[in-house]
């Protein structure tokens, strides 16, 4: 069976085309199989679905990624054109607009770069981001990115899990919490000069939801480097949660004991609570949470889909709030 066979990246130079196919997960497909749907239409269903046919864009430098094995980590939907996932960002720093970061992302200067990895850990350091970037094999992910304003994409992800960083540091026992603090930096940055959010962009997450596999340290986009507006030279990616929670072009990782302040929980605490999961049954204060308009497919005037809990990630992650409240802590 063809599709089972993993794909090779192509590296062709300059503005060369690389086609490659987007296969589905062996073990993704085992486990449907085993969960008892008729086998030979299941194979059908996933030859066709695998086949979809996505082209590197052929405009950065390739970032190639083995295909992740890590459960859940190959959703199998549509992936949103590179087109729309780079030209409509939340990304403040450069503007509050959808338009703005690819517009004004540019003047953004990724090399050199350092991240430094520090508080509640054995071995504190410094970064280089080349450095990072081999710390661990690439894997390419598809996951669905869900944001707090209702729309959706589904994105290609080169990145290792969070996780690999986080074991070589040897946090201590007193690391209950991660804190992402990312570039703000006037010179570069014409949003940061706003008072929309107060500066830098902090995020957050618990130390086990850091931990988790899928919780990815994120590098590039369809098989190429990050484009500026989604993040470049790193960003986090947490697909479970709101897209705000993935804080991008990260310069410090700290690990702390209590619970992080985050930017967006700062401007607005009712409004954007600390884990902030994608949850279709508790609203935004100002509206609905239950449903989701996916970028590049949906088009203005068509039924809004489904928003799934903890954006369709449940059965990996729902362990991790059991006994929680999610109304409280939303
Ligand atoms: N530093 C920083 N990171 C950020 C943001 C931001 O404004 N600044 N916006 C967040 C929001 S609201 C979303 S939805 C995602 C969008 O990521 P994308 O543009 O790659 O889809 O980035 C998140 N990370
Ligand atoms: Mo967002």
């Amino acid at each position: 069976m063809h599709f089972l066979k993993d794909r090779g990246y192509v590296h062709l130079a300059g503005s060369e085309i690389t086609p490659r196919r987007l296969y589905e997960g062996r073990r993704e497909m085992l486990r449907s199989l085993a969960a008892g749907a008729g086998g030979i239409a299941l194979a059908t269903w996933a030859s066709r679905d695998a086949l979809a046919e996505v082209s590197r864009p052929g405009k950065l430098t390739a970032l190639p990624g083995a295909r992740s094995s890590v459960a859940g980590a190959m959703t199998l939907e549509k992936l949103t054109p590179y087109a729309d996932a780079t030209s409509y960002n939340n990304y403040y720093e450069f503007g509050t607009d959808k338009s703005d970061p690819a517009r004004n992302a540019g003047t953004l200067k990724t090399r050199p770069w350092t991240v430094s990895v520090e508080g509640e850990i054995k071995k504190p350091k410094v970064y280089d981001i080349d450095e990072l970037l081999k710390l661990s094999a690439m894997e390419e992910r598809v996951y669905r990115m869900r944001c707090v304003e209702g729309w959706s994409m589904v994105i290609p992800w080169v990145g290792y899990s969070l996780a690999e960083l986080i074991k070589r540091v040897e946090p201590t026992g007193n690391a209950k919490y991660v804190e992402f603090t990312t570039l703000a930096d006037r010179s570069m940055m014409p949003g940061v000069g706003s008072r929309v959010l107060e500066w830098p962009y902090i995020e957050g997450l618990r130390m086990d939801e850091a931990m988790h596999p899928l919780a990815l340290l994120t590098f590039g986009i369809y098989g190429e480097v990050l484009p500026n507006q989604n993040g470049a030279p790193v960003r986090a990616v947490v697909p479970w949660k709101y897209g705000f929670k993935s804080g991008k072009s990260i310069v410090r990782i700290r690990f702390v004991e209590k619970e992080p302040r985050t930017s967006w929980n700062k401007a607005a605490s009712s409004e954007y609570g600390f884990y902030s999961n994608v949850n279709p049954n508790v609203d935004h204060p100002r509206w609905s949470q239950a449903t989701e308009r996916r970028i590049g497919e949906d088009g203005l005037f068509q039924k809004k889909r489904a928003t799934l809990m903890f954006n369709g990630y449940e059965a990996q992650v729902g362990q991790l709030y059991a006994g929680m409240d999610l109304k409280k802590f939303f």
